[in-house]
């Protein structure tokens, strides 16, 4: 039996999304898609056979719709989250979970009452063939104990709309949740700082930021996020152990031996940087239904992410070490990650 799909928010994401759940995962198919631009709704339903249908509610309410996917802006996940538990409908949410860890907790709270998993968080690096072989080199030991880890998340450009939080609630959150699966460890404390700020960043954005993280096995961890960086897509993940050094590995990429150079091209977007994991999270998601329900990412780890995040934009604006505390994980949620 296919899986009959309701998608919220066609914008670059879930257009992406509902395109793959109808070409790549065997068992699903888009059925109603929405989007407060109705004409766009309008456009991508009709493009991959699916009905438009006015609100994000109707969606999750359609009796022909079984699983839901949130692809709209972040402060709308709360609200459609909480009723496709309320519906009793499973929901892959993009990230973040909710905007805040007050959000994403009321969103853990009605999933324990409702008895069952039923959501899961687009954290889609935990899928990423790269980011797994590294885990597993870390988890072997092959490094020793890990004792600092060295990311950048860089951007070419990003809107006049993106915000100075935005660069924690929308693109750290990444690291956020990717370095605490891969090192099997919780935050502490975070700290941001400001460098220089770049002349191609607008008026009111602080960009570049340098992100730092303490676990609670004490390692420490630095991200740099810029998101106006110009060049590329680039992702950097580097993690030093007492015996050795392991890093993310980059794309696959032709090495150019022209004109007196060698070169390898670097993405200027996330959609290919992350192509691969996108499908295999989403295949994934929808294996998991058939077996009683979502195993990735929780509601669990989005709120865990969210705290991380809150702490950060304190920081921002107080440029001090804010602690980090979360709550007692409920055992609904099974082993940590
Ligand atoms: P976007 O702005 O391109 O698309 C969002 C769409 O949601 C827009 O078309 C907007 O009209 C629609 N929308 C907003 N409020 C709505 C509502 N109440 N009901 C129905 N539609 C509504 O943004 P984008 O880049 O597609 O991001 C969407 C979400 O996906 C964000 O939460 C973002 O953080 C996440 N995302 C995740 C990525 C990942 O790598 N996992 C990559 C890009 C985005
Ligand atoms: C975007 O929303 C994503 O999730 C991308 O993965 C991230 O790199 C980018 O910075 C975000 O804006």
């Amino acid at each position: 039996m296919a899986y009959k799909v309701g998608v919220i928010g066609t914008g670059a994401i879930g257009v992406e999304h509902a395109r793959r759940i109808n070409q790549r995962i065997g068992e699903a198919n888009v059925v109603a898609v929405t989007d407060i631009d109705g004409a766009r709704a309008k456009d991508i339903a009709a493009g991959i056979g699916a009905r438009a249908l006015p609100t994000g509610r109707d969606v999750i309410a359609a009796p022909d719709v079984d699983v839901v996917v949130v692809t709209s802006w972040g402060p709308t996940h709360e609200e459609f989250v909480l009723a496709a538990i309320a519906a009793g409908k499973p929901v892959f949410c993009e990230k973040p979970l909710a905007t805040t860890a007050a959000g994403c907790l009321r969103i853990v709270e009605a999933e324990v009452k409702h008895g069952k998993r039923l959501v899961q968080v687009g954290f889609m690096r935990r899928y990423d063939a790269g980011y797994r072989a590294l885990r597993e080199v870390v988890a072997a030991g092959k490094i020793g104990n890990p004792l600092m880890v060295h990311c950048a998340h860089r951007n070419a450009a990003v809107p006049d709309s993106y915000t100075t939080d935005m660069a924690i609630t929308e693109t750290v959150i990444h690291e956020i949740d990717v370095l605490r699966w891969l090192l099997d460890d919780d935050y502490v404390s975070v700290q941001v700082v400001y460098p220089r700020k770049t002349r191609n960043a607008s008026g009111q954005l602080r960009d570049p930021q340098l992100v730092m993280m303490e676990t609670a096995k004490g390692i420490r961890i630095d991200v740099e996020v810029f998101v106006n960086c110009k060049y590329g897509y680039d992702i950097q993940c580097e993690v030093v152990g007492e015996t050795g050094v392991a890093r993310l590995p980059e794309p696959a990429s032709v090495i150019l031996r022209s004109e007196a150079r060698r070169s390898v091209g670097i993405l200027v977007d996330w959609k290919q940087r992350f192509i691969d994991a996108y499908d295999v999270e989403l295949q994934a998601f929808f294996d998991d239904l058939g077996r009683g329900g979502p195993t990735g990412p929780s509601s669990w780890d989005g709120y865990a992410a969210a705290v991380t995040a809150d702490a950060c934009v304190q920081s921002q604006q107080s440029g001090k070490v804010v602690p980090v505390s979360t709550r007692q994980r409920p055992g609904f949620y099974g082993s940590p990650r």
